[in-house]
């Protein structure tokens, strides 16, 4: 298998994945600096120009939720449970996709990518409606954390890999977790996972 992937939010869903899983994978690096998504080579793999594309034999998958539940499948990991807590992981994606990421998203965009890839300055606006977001879409989240160490069930999945991508970027990014003490405890769980903590290969592996 071939991961396409840089060393930002949506690739570290999968890096991660991947290295908990120990997925046998050859590891492509994709410098966005350089424009190197918007290549004719890469734009037939993925069309939408972005990371992280997996290539898996003959079949090319993009979409980061589709990378880390294919890696999972492919070794029957419960990661991707096939039993009824399936559907509940399938809510907390779509909920994320629909409503959280885009909150964590904008601020993670405006503090961390636009100065890392000289986008200009960080919008203000997009700012407040972004941090007001992340306030009342995380007492959701904190709230279903109270009494239980992962979203779905006993055992974590890929919905926690999903859900808390943007935790390790909080600082950086000015995410409020201070009201959010059941998110924080569940972060420090998933940093006692080296693949959590330390998700990408080294850049010299890099192809
Ligand atoms: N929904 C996609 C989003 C992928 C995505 O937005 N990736 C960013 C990096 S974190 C990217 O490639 N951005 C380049 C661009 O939009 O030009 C996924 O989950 O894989």
């Amino acid at each position: 298998m071939k991961l396409y992937w840089f060393d930002t939010v949506n690739p570290r869903k999968v890096c991660a994945v991947a290295k908990y899983l120990q997925s046998p994978i050859e590891y492509a690096y994709v410098d966005l600096a350089q424009g190197k998504h918007r290549t004719p080579g890469y734009l037939a793999l993925n069309p939408n120009g972005k990371v992280p594309t997996l290539v898996d034999g003959g079949r090319i998958l993009w979409e980061s939720a589709a990378i880390m539940c294919h890696l999972a499948a492919r070794c029957d990991s419960d990661l991707w449970p096939q039993d009824a807590r399936q559907i509940e992981v399938i809510r907390w994606l779509s909920w994320d996709l629909a409503n959280f990421y885009r909150a964590g998203g904008t601020l993670y965009f405006e503090h961390i990518i636009k100065p890392r890839l000289q986008l200009g300055n960080a919008d203000p606006a997009a700012v407040a409606q972004a941090t007001g977001d992340w306030r009342r879409l995380g007492a959701i989240l904190d709230n279903h954390l109270q009494d239980r160490n992962w979203l779905v069930g006993n055992a974590i999945s890929v919905a926690d890999f999903a859900l808390a991508a943007f935790l390790p970027y909080a600082e950086r990014a000015y995410i409020p977790l201070d009201a959010f003490p059941a998110m924080r405890r569940w972060h420090e769980r998933l940093n006692e996972l080296e693949a959590w903590r330390e998700p990408f290969p080294e850049l010299a592996e890099a192809a």
